[in-house]
């Protein structure tokens, strides 16, 4: 196919924080060294597939805007798949972007059977596979939709019809495999449809347990097919669903306990889906870096006067920072990422639109990078952080934690408290004093 982006002529550079050239990136410098990791390195950023590749700008009250002649009904289903990927690998190559990320039926076509999907997939996977060649970009991760088709409408593995739950299994199998062929790194589960729209008519602890035995299968077969990637959920609290059981980080954690999975499975946390679910995203990553499950990130943003998940691209360095902050006080990404789970508004027609949405979104996770990378190596949070928990590393705290001495039990403690009339006097948490500490930091990163 000719170029489909023929407005943006050479991929996009770096020019520096000074730069006025609206196609050029000012402060994502993929081989910047950051600490002991480069940009790219540490930020593993990708393009999704579904919003910018998959989607006619179509919404709930009206038709599609975007020119993507690849969706037009009229030409046949795997005519259509190729030219898609050849303007996907397109767009990639020429974003410099590290990574993409897919639904199965994003990629290639469902069919009439599921012989016929299957063997879509297959086709079409290798495919991919020749352009992730001619272009260097890897998978982050992939994903089954099952969420689309009219047979999952009451849910996939927590569909009261065990022949759906048969065939969500199928699905997943497939994509599980393909995505492994294709050296994804992760390899995503978001229950869209996995909650309920009303009790009336639901089973909550049976769907619990068909929830647990799904990803339980999902699990084993890694094992047997020897993927190395990492199993990730990615909470939300509802939408479509009026609740979705993967509600946030914390219920993941829970859930994934119950079902001996924990060691098995991280979460993808989404932006937009921890606001959603009534925390911010700094809290959604803090909480699953306390749990040991932080996987990887879908990055983008809501709004904050309407309540559903608009995908926006990431434009808030504040807000970043301090997620990002978050995730290399746990260490950095291992497999996860950054994908852009974002789509365009619907208002943004020009083919290059797609372009100035994800330079935006890169450069404000590469200035956010720098913003926290400064905070944690001169360790100022950390220190307040330290120095406020600082009682229970000696003495009383570190007796309570481990049941010795007068920290043994509520007796032993009412006996020190009586003997000694201990009186702890309030410490300020310095609030105020710590976000201007953040803000300067913003100011004056370079
Ligand atoms: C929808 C989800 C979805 C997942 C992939 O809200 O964010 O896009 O990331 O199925
Ligand atoms: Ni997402
Ligand atoms: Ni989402």
């Amino acid at each position: 196919m000719s170029e489909f982006f023929s407005t943006v002529r050479e991929p996009i550079a770096y020019e520096g924080p000074e730069s006025d050239n609206p196609l050029a990136f000012r402060w994502y410098d993929a081989d910047r060294m950051v600490g002991d990791r480069t940009m790219a390195e540490h930020l593993r950023m990708a393009v999704c597939y579904w919003h910018s590749f998959n989607w006619p700008g179509n919404d709930v009250f009206g038709e599609g805007t975007f020119d993507r002649p690849w969706l037009d009904p009229a030409l046949d289903p795997m005519v259509a798949a190729r030219a898609k990927m050849e303007a996907a690998f397109e767009f990639f190559e020429k974003l410099r972007i590290p990574y993409f990320c897919f639904h199965d039926h994003d990629v290639s076509p469902p069919g009439a059977s599921f012989a016929q999907e299957t063997a879509n997939l297959m086709t079409l996977a290798e495919e991919m596979a020749g352009h992730m060649e001619r272009t260097g970009v890897g998978l982050l991760w992939g994903t089954a939709r099952l969420f689309g088709h009219p047979r999952f409408m009451a849910g996939a593995a927590t569909n009261p019809d065990p022949a759906v739950f048969a065939r969500a299994a199928a699905q997943v199998k497939n994509c599980l495999e393909v995505t492994h062929q294709l050296g994804g790194e992760n390899y995503v589960l978001w229950g869209g449809r996995e909650g309920y729209e009303t009790l009336l008519n639901t089973d909550l602890g049976r769907e619990f347990d068909q929830l647990g035995r799904f990803l339980t299968m999902v699990v084993e077969h890694k094992h047997a097919i020897g993927f190395t990637g990492t199993i990730l959920l990615e909470p939300k609290p509802q939408e479509p669903t009026k609740h979705q059981y993967d509600y946030d980080s914390q219920t993941c954690y829970a859930f994934l306990q119950r079902y001996g999975l924990e060691n098995e499975v991280k979460v993808n946390i989404e932006v937009n889906h921890a606001t959603l679910s009534g925390h911010d995203f700094q809290h959604e990553i803090a909480v699953a870096a306390a749990c040991g499950i932080l996987g990887s990130v879908d990055a983008n943003r809501g709004d904050d006067r309407l309540g559903w998940d608009t995908d926006q691209f990431p434009n808030s360095v504040e807000q970043m920072s301090l997620a990002v902050y978050e995730i290399l006080r746990a260490g950095g990404f291992s497999t996860g990422g950054f994908n852009f789970d974002t789509k365009l508004r619907r208002m943004s027609t020009r083919r290059e639109d797609l372009f100035h949405a994800h330079i935006g979104g890169m450069d404000t996770m590469a200035r956010s990078l720098l913003v926290a990378h400064q905070m944690l190596s001169d360790g100022v949070l950390e220190s307040y952080r330290s120095q406020r928990y600082q009682g229970w590393g000696t003495g009383l705290g570190s007796e309570i934690l481990d049941g010795t001495g007068p920290g043994v039990s509520l007796a032993s403690l009412h006996e020190l408290v009586a003997a000694e009339e201990l009186d702890p006097q309030p410490v300020s948490g310095r609030q105020e004093e710590l976000e201007n500490l953040v803000n300067r930091y913003i100011d004056r990163v370079r």
